[in-house]
């Protein structure tokens, strides 16, 4: 079992994409196990995006992410982190596959809809970000 941090970016939540999106992740058995909205502070934003300090779009992707409300997730399930990146597609909406949640939704590399951990080591340190009180409670339930 294995636990990815999942962002739906202000983009989708304004075009009310929250329900699709969470769906698109359901229909693949994949868990929801954490969820809340939230408006991100500057420093939650430094805090996630701290990798990309320095690029040409840091400081663009700063204000895009703290722009209006966000909806965090944990999704459970088997190779979670792998399978969510498939769903979500590649970062440009233009080059992602067909059917993914980018190339149906997103509309450029930065308006992308969706954000997914990209290996273990930044899942843990995503979910530790966004749900910082209730790291013991996201273990999903059997059955
Ligand atoms: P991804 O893992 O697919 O979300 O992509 P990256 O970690 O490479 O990029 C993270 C975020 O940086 C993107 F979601 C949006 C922003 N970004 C840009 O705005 N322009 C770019 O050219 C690349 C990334």
């Amino acid at each position: 079992m294995e636990q990815s941090l999942i962002l739906i970016k202000p983009d989708a939540v304004t075009h009310h994409l929250i329900g699709a999106i969470i769906g698109r992740y359901e229909e693949e058995g994949l868990t929801v196990s954490a969820l809340q909205m939230l408006r991100p502070t500057q420093e939650l934003a430094v805090a996630h995006y701290a990798e990309h300090q320095g690029k040409p779009f840091y400081e663009a992707l700063l204000s895009f992410i703290t722009s209006g409300d966000v909806v965090a997730l944990i999704l459970s399930g088997e190779d979670a982190i792998a399978r969510v990146r498939l769903l979500n597609g590649a970062t440009d909406p233009q080059k992602a596959d067909a059917g993914t949640l980018r190339a149906l939704y997103g509309e450029d590399p930065m308006h992308n809809v969706v954000h997914a951990s990209n290996s273990s080591a930044n899942a843990q340190r995503e979910i530790a970000l966004w749900f910082p009180k209730s790291e013991t409670s996201h273990v999903p339930s059997e059955g």
